[in-house]
């Protein structure tokens, strides 16, 4: 244990006198150390490492249309029945070839849960894999016996139905397993849905509404195949964030998609182990942000480019309306790499008129003026990391909250002597708001409703928290491998 631990202190020092010492984001740090575990030596024998990421993406040929993940309809109305099963089986993402997988109601990933806020709906899980797992629906308020956090295990072959209300507003969240010390690896082979929750709002909007003709999800996932094209979770896995050259969007690779000249909504959810996405537009061209992880931005937000780390999810418009059908349009990452290249058709619609006013999100004075009372201190890396000093025990309340009463967290991400790494920082059971980054206020994309924020070393954030449940929620680091490695704690509503 302990020599695992100086060897990779060991490789991340002779990294940093390599010159490479940036270590702002997650992907750099673990990239390095990947590239020293993977490529050897090689590249220290001219003295020097290489600048170039290893584990870059390889770019979407554009070959293959993505595929829209199935609308799961409910059984009745109220309440409204949705079936959801986790289950093994294969998938072809190579011709002829296939990779051994888990998904949920099919092979890989899941379906899209729509509902409506205000509903009584009725979820039915069923765990048909050989393996125990839970059901974590991230971004949704529910009571804390619902959550489906590792208290929660699902064990092979037994089923359990939830009952509840949704109260909270549209938005685009969610769902995974969640299980102790197993949640990377079944995320890793495919354990991933989407739950869109619609209101009256969000219908009047005027905004792109026809799923998967111009209101499109995006789950971004990056892989790492084996030498039989196998996603071998144990060979590649990395304690600081398991990261692949291999992209995958809903679960397809070399993805294209193909749109109409009309303004197009996006719905991107990180939904990798560890990979930050910055996502911007091949022509730099600017797209509007309109959404955040728990609910609509007060008015559209003008960007270029948008960083979503790991459980992040934004919604985007770009406007194809006045694009010519050869006009060469790309979804990029930062490095430049193709993720997603538009085709675009030659069909031109007559679009809704888009509210300028999507939503009243605001912080209140009395939110700015509360005093802090929880602390949260990220440290360490690999399987070192922690929360307050202390790494996740389950027999251990960390925090107690009183249902419906506003406390502000303070969450700062501890540096240590290499610098430290991001953390996604991934709270349970609410949407929260972003009172403050290191005392500024949050960018005007962040001004909105949030269940994962990305907390940089030396940063403080500031959160407004208030449960409308009751009941025993996790926060952890939502970078995969730090959850299972015990980056997590639990606060108790009463
Ligand atoms: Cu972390």
């Amino acid at each position: 244990m302990k020599s695992k631990m100086w060897f990779a202190l060991l490789t991340l020092l002779i990294l940093l006198i390599g010159g490479c010492s940036n270590s702002k984001t997650a992907n750099e740090v673990s990239n390095k150390s990947m590239n020293m575990v993977h490529e050897g030596m090689d590249n220290m024998t001219n003295g020097h490492m290489s600048h170039t990421n290893p584990l870059q993406l390889a770019p979407s040929t554009g070959e293959n249309e993505l595929a829209i993940p199935p609308l799961l309809e409910p059984d009745g109305e109220n309440p409204a029945r949705y079936s959801i099963t986790a289950q093994e089986g294969t998938t072809e993402f190579y011709q002829g070839v296939q990779t051994e997988t888990y998904g949920y109601n099919g092979s890989f990933l899941g379906p899209v849960i729509r509902v409506q806020s205000g509903q009584t709906v009725q979820f039915s899980t069923t765990n048909e894999m050989s393996k125990d797992t839970t059901f974590h629906w991230h971004g949704l308020e529910i009571p804390g016996e619902g959550d489906g956090g590792p208290h929660e295990q699902i064990k092979s072959g037994q089923s359990k139905t939830l009952t509840f209300n949704i109260r909270q507003q549209a938005a685009t969240l969610w769902f995974h397993p969640h299980p102790e010390g197993q949640t990377a690896e079944q995320v890793y082979k495919g354990l991933a849905g989407l739950i869109y929750v619609e209101d009256e709002n969000s219908q009047r909007l005027g905004l792109p509404n026809q799923y998967g003709v111009n209101d499109f999800p995006l789950i971004f996932q990056d892989r790492q195949f084996d030498d039989q094209k196998q996603l071998n979770y144990q060979l590649f896995k990395n304690n600081d964030g398991t990261i692949g050259d291999t992209l995958l969007i809903n679960g397809t690779l070399h993805p294209k998609l193909s749109v109409r000249q009309e303004p197009v909504r996006l719905r991107l959810v990180n939904g990798s182990n560890a990979r930050n996405f910055t996502f911007k537009l091949s022509t730099n061209e600017e797209f509007q942000q309109i959404a955040t992880d728990g609910g609509f931005l007060n008015s559209p937000v003008p960007l270029k480019k948008l960083t979503l780390t790991p459980g992040e999810r934004a919604e985007i418009i770009i406007d194809f309306s006045k694009l010519s059908t050869s006009a060469d349009l790309a979804l990029m990452n930062e490095e430049d790499v193709v993720l997603l290249p538009f085709t675009i058709k030659n069909e031109q619609t007559t679009p809704k008129k888009m509210q300028d006013q999507l939503n009243t999100f605001s912080t209140t004075s009395e939110e700015q003026q509360l005093p802090v009372s929880k602390r949260i201190e990220l440290f360490g890396m690999g399987t070192m990391v922690t929360i307050n000093g202390k790494q996740f025990d389950r027999n251990r309340i960390d925090f107690v909250q009183q249902q419906g009463v506003t406390e502000i967290w303070e969450i700062y991400n501890k540096p240590d002597m290499m610098g430290g790494m991001t953390h996604p920082f991934h709270l349970h059971g609410t949407q929260f708001k972003i009172v403050s980054i290191n005392e500024q206020a949050p960018p005007l994309n962040e001004q909105g409703w949030k269940d994962t924020v990305s907390i940089e070393p030396d940063e403080t954030v500031k959160l407004a928290v208030k449960f409308n449940d009751k009941g025993l929620y996790m926060f952890h680091c939502h970078l995969l491998e730090h959850e299972d490695n015990g980056m997590m704690g639990q606060v108790k509503v009463e």
